[in-house]
């Protein structure tokens, strides 16, 4: 495990399923985050679902001849479509493409960036889907050396290393453990809220709840019910992959499928629970695949809003049974994040996951629609197991500094995209930006 935030020790493959004997994965104590925060406060603003108004100072006739139609439509505020959509994921001219997302960023946040200070935690990773999901590094059989189940003290523990109160929120999400009751996750979520009241809970992909649900023999408005009754916050935005059965078949089959995802996120949004999407792109997925996907989500957020921020997820190769070996390029990484800002007309925020592009790409697609870097994450093994290099923490300045050397301005926020006071007067730039 690093030693600490400025450790940038690749995290090396902590067991390859395709080369051979693994070694067993001891839960390490993670050292003290340095920091001694005051205590969050939040200022209260709404989140805006509605669609990008237009944008007057967008000149069409300054993009080249394929782009023009949408710089056209982004100008008036007009939605784009499928063939739109398809464009975006095509065209050659991505620096113009940028260019058209980030006018679609600052109309609706100005020069402001987000983080927030938050912590993963992965209560297991022991999956019944461990061979369904063959995309996926992290999963494991109960048996395989490398599976690990935390008791409650366990992630107790592991939130308060963090600094406990400090942060503002616990990301949860794990594998679909076939003998643990969701009892076993209310309990977890009580003790937390009782040990971190000001810490939000963000908890449990649809995958999770789905699972949850079949295992329970209950709705999906019930298990939300009591799972939000033991304190759930939100729901993230894991799980989704690619919705189109072509693909799913290939990496995920036997999971959730799309209209099983998108109805516990609908259902969540009917219950006032917000949540994230995500999209993961880089293996097997054709264009038609990806744009499929996007207009659904917008479709859902059309019908039945609460989807905050939008995460592309780069696919990472390693350690998995999909037997594919690229990664992503730079490119394509900023092209999703651009696609998305354009197609995603009503999802407020799009994130920049800097676990999973690098910080350093994280920064430039500040330039090309993202507004938000994610947080200070702490601990991540979902893609450090499938061969991520990045660090596993940023501190809360190396976040700022990536924020203000891409030329934005940072602010810290919630959850939920609420600003953050801590101590001293609200910035009113930044609650505006946040409320516009
Ligand atoms: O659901 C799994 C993906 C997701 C691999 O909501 C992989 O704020 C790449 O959803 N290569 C979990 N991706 C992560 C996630 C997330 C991350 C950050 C923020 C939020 C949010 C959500 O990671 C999984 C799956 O789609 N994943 N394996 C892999 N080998």
């Amino acid at each position: 495990m690093p030693s600490g935030p400025r450790d940038r020790r690749p995290v090396r493959l902590l067991y390859c399923r395709l080369r051979g004997a693994p070694p067993a994965r001891p839960l390490q104590p993670i050292p003290a985050y340095p920091s001694s925060e005051p205590s969050p406060t939040v200022t209260a603003a709404p989140s805006p679902y509605e669609r990008t108004p237009p944008i007057p100072e967008i000149d069409p006739a300054r993009f080249p001849e394929p782009l023009r139609a949408i710089a056209a439509k982004v100008r008036g505020g007009e939605r784009l479509d499928a063939d739109d959509a398809t464009l975006c994921q095509t065209t050659p001219h991505l620096l113009h493409l940028g260019r058209l997302a980030d006018a679609v960023r600052r109309r609706r946040h100005g020069d402001v960036a987000y983080y927030n200070l938050n912590r993963h935690i992965n209560p297991t990773n022991v999956c019944v889907y461990t061979y369904n999901c063959k995309f996926c590094s992290f999963a494991a059989l109960k048996d395989e050396p490398h599976a690990w189940e935390m008791t409650h003290d366990e992630v107790y523990r592991r939130a308060a290393e963090q600094g406990g109160n400090e942060v503002t929120e616990f990301h949860i999400v794990g594998g679909l453990h076939p003998e643990w009751p969701m009892s076993w996750y209310e309990e977890m979520l009580r003790g937390l809220r009782e040990r971190f009241p000001a810490v939000h809970l963000k908890a449990f992909t649809a995958i999770e709840i789905g699972w949850f649900a079949k295992r329970e023999k209950l709705s999906i408005e019930e298990v939300l019910g009591r799972l939000r009754e033991a304190g759930l916050g939100s729901l993230p935005g894991g799980g989704a992959e690619i919705f189109h059965p072509e693909v799913r078949e290939v990496i995920c089959d036997g999971k959730l499928d799309a209209d099983e995802w998108i109805e516990v996120h609908r259902v969540a949004h009917r219950m006032g629970i917000e949540s994230n999407c995500t999209m993961l792109y880089g293996h097997v997925e054709r264009v038609e695949h990806r744009v499929d996907h996007l207009l659904r989500l917008r479709a859902l957020q059309d019908e039945s809003p609460g989807f905050n921020a939008f995460i592309p997820l780069a696919y990472h190769p390693e350690n998995n049974y999909l037997g594919l070996e690229h990664h992503t390029t730079g490119s394509e990484d900023l092209r999703q994040i651009a696609t998305a800002r354009l197609v995603l007309d009503n999802v407020p925020h799009v994130k920049a996951y800097w676990v999973m592009v690098t910080p350093k790409l994280a920064q430039v697609a500040l330039r090309f629609g993202a507004d938000d870097l994610d947080g200070t994450v702490v601990e991540e093994t979902i893609y450090h197991m499938a061969g991520a290099e990045t660090a596993q923490q940023l501190t809360r300045g190396e976040l700022e500094r990536l924020v203000r050397e891409a030329g934005f301005r940072p602010v810290e926020r919630d959850t939920l995209y609420r600003p953050i006071e801590r101590g001293g007067a609200p910035e009113p730039a930044a609650a505006a930006a946040a409320t516009a």
